[in-house]
């Protein structure tokens, strides 16, 4: 029995162990760094306790202040959640050393995948099925090439230390062979200071599918299905799911069983995942195991029925599997998507700075919301921007797509940008909804999928319009004497004040300036967009006391809240966040700038000559930040007056990056 758990991370994933702990009585340990003080997890923790700064080598992954953490506050039990500690051989022995369980597998089970080609030679063994290849320790190029020959071109080259896409690089043919070897060889290096490479078919159009796998201290084993994770981008998954569509009862049966294997192999405990990339002809091969619980682990809860949490701390207590195989059974489909700060028009570059509103939509048994963030909270560079998981519940496939696409648009979120409008494209596009999809769909439907210029609707118009007008009416008054009780700007009703001239306002929507004409009469604004033409007019009037208003005489829900530079508006289920401009800057020409780094990060490459004239959109800078690449673009037309960095440089967020003028706009 575990009587007091130390969680050893932050966000939405310690949030959810610790409502599970509670339920089960355990008492709770959060930690923190300097950055998370107020953080949601600690505030929902028993106690914390504070391990360093930000940075998270200074806190979450520093192995001694954690451990020091657990022996303070007499902590049985630590749980790593995912990511930072969770599969580090050396943090998990340390645990057993100190006498304090470690909620996860053996530290030698998580040794035993921490090599792809070890890992491969363990699973040729145990009878998963592998991709054909080559996975052994000879690397003279000359073999490597006659293996790729065997093989059959298409292959793929993969670093052995390798893991989620870092250091592999397919190769059509022979002729490219040797230079693809040399470069995946340098970057596998470069990332982990070990080129061993081994060799693969390539599978031209996988899915990814994963199988959730549970084993006790007694050596039981049993799976609790699959979950397909195909939807993916840069290998960031997007969109996960289960069960996988179209998989037949036979093929999920041999997955299972394959997947049960792997872990029997390597003497595995607890939560743990087997990925395998499915074929379109129904074959399967194993690609590697995740010894920890993962963060689309709410699908499976969803579709079984189990808390997957529970599950493993009543292992790590040395209790067997709460179900056998036989009693374990899919119910229904379920759908989880990642809701992340960053910006989707701007190759998906995290978004950092005060998430000023989030209102998830409400709980319910289908409906689930997994965050670690509030109203008010800061999303910071030190940490993944993930705001929030989503997780719907449906009888079936179709039923748990409508309802996400409903609790998406009542979602709502202010003052960063966010990928909810991407979300509900990916999930509304039509080989998504039919179930069509594979590792490729992405890359496949970007076009289709990321519209950077999307059009302004009529309702979002309407939302702004009344808004701007509400902002007003709330300007005029704070600016009246407050002595003045008889000015109409403090009377009850904003919206039956006096206000009747028509007015013009400028609001910039995601770099789009949009005009917007206002004219009031009677609490109703009639507004009126010119970018729009003929349809883009209309009225809205907001009914007092609920968040509700009507718009061309129909009643819809609306929301609106300020930001530093503007508002948001919620209006039905759309949303739309813009900068108010000042009425004489709506156009006009532009003058010197400066182009800032987005965040804290490195500059990898300048990419035009100094004095240069360039194109608006012209990539001018490349930066890698988060482990992933940047580009800064030319906001217009104009000349790059100097770089004011060089390559290598690390620069702190917000810092002038590139001097550049912009030509006159007319
Ligand atoms: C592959 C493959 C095709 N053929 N192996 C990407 C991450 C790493 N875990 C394995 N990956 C792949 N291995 C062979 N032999 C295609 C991928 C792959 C991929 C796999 C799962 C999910 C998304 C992916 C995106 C691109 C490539």
């Amino acid at each position: 029995m575990i009587r007091k758990l130390l969680i050893a991370n932050r966000g939405e994933i310690a949030c959810r162990i610790i409502k599970t702990a509670r339920r089960l009585g355990v008492a709770t340990v959060a930690v923190y760094s300097d950055a998370d003080a107020d953080a949601l997890h600690v505030q929902l923790a028993d106690e914390a306790v504070r391990l360093g700064p930000a940075p998270a080598r200074d806190s979450y992954l520093d192995v001694a202040r954690v451990l020091d953490a657990a022996k303070r506050t007499n902590a049985d039990a630590i749980h790593p959640g995912y990511g930072f500690l969770s599969e580090n051989a050396g943090f998990c022995r340390a645990c057993q050393e100190a006498g304090i369980i470690f909620v996860g597998p053996p530290a030698s089970a998580i040794e035993a995948m921490g090599s792809k080609s070890a890992a491969k030679r363990i699973m040729e063994e145990a009878k998963v099925p592998l991709v054909p290849g080559y996975h052994g320790e000879e690397q003279d190029p000359a073999v490597l090439e006659e293996h790729a020959q065997r093989i059959g071109y298409p292959i793929l080259l993969k670093a052995a230390a390798g893991g989620g896409g870092k250091g592999m690089r397919r190769v059509d043919s022979h002729g490219e062979f040797r230079s693809a070897l040399d470069a995946a060889k340098r970057e596998a290096m470069n990332a982990f200071s070990d080129d061993l490479m081994l060799l693969e078919r390539y599978v031209v159009s996988p899915r990814h599918v994963e199988i959730q796998v549970f084993c006790d201290q007694q050596g039981n084993g049993v799976y609790l299905f699959e979950r397909d994770c195909s939807v993916q981008r840069r290998h960031q998954k997007v969109v996960e799911e289960a069960p996988a569509p179209g998989l037949s009862e036979e093929l999920r049966a041999e997955m299972g069983e394959a997947a049960l294997r792997a872990a029997h192999a390597i003497g595995y405990q607890g939560a743990g995942t087997v990925e395998f990339l499915l074929d379109a002809d129904g074959s399967f091969y194993f690609m590697e195991m995740n010894t920890r619980l993962q963060v689309e682990h709410p699908v499976t809860e969803m579709i079984s029925g189990q808390d997957l949490v529970a599950w493993q701390l009543a292992v790590a207590a040395g209790e067997p599997l709460p179900k056998r195989q036989e009693e374990l059974a899919i119910d229904g489909h379920a759908f989880e998507v990642r809701i992340y700060a960053e910006d989707p028009d701007n190759d998906f570059l995290p978004a950092t700075g005060t998430l000023v509103r989030h209102r998830p939509p409400e709980e319910s048994a289908s409906v689930r919301v997994d965050t670690g963030v509030q109203s008010g909270d800061e999303i910071s560079v030190h940490y993944d921007p993930m705001i929030a998981k989503l997780i719907c519940h449906g009888r079936n496939r179709r039923e748990a797509l409508a309802r996400l696409d409903r609790a998406l648009g009542q979602y709502q979120i202010a003052g960063l940008r966010h990928n909810i409008d991407f979300l509900r494209r990916v999930i509304n596009q039509e080989d998504f909804a039919a179930g069509r999809v594979s590792t490729h769909f992405i890359e496949d439907h970007e076009s289709e999928l990321l519209q950077a210029e999307r059009a302004l609707t009529p309702l979002e118009c309407a939302g702004i319009a009344a808004y701007l007008h509400e902002r007003e009416i709330r300007d005029l008054r704070a600016a009246a004497p407050v002595a003045d009780r008889h000015s109409p700007w403090h009377a009850g009703d904003n919206w039956r004040s006096g206000l009747s001239a028509r007015r013009r306002h400028n609001v910039d929507i995601h770099g789009r300036h949009v005009e917007l004409v206002t004219e009031v009469s009677d609490g109703t604004v009639s507004w009126h967009c010119p970018v729009l033409g003929d349809t883009g007019r209309g009225e809205i009037r907001l009914l007092p006391g609920r968040e509700l208003a009507l718009v061309d005489g129909r009643r819809m829900s609306f929301a609106s809240v300020d930001t530093a530079e503007g508002g948001a508006v919620f209006v039905a289920d759309r949303q739309v966040e813009f900068r108010v401009l000042p009425p004489d800057l709506g156009e006009g020409g532009q003058h010197a700038e400066g182009l800032e780094a987005p965040m804290n990060g490195t500059v990898i490459a300048l990419l035009a000559e100094p004095g240069s004239r360039v194109e608006e959109n012209q990539p001018l800078l490349v930066m890698e930040a988060m482990k992933m690449e940047h580009t800064l673009r030319a906001p217009a037309a104009g000349v790059v007056q100097q770089y004011l960095c060089a390559e290598g440089d690390l620069v702190d967020g917000g810092s002038l990056l590139v001097d550049f003028e912009s030509e006159e706009q007319s």
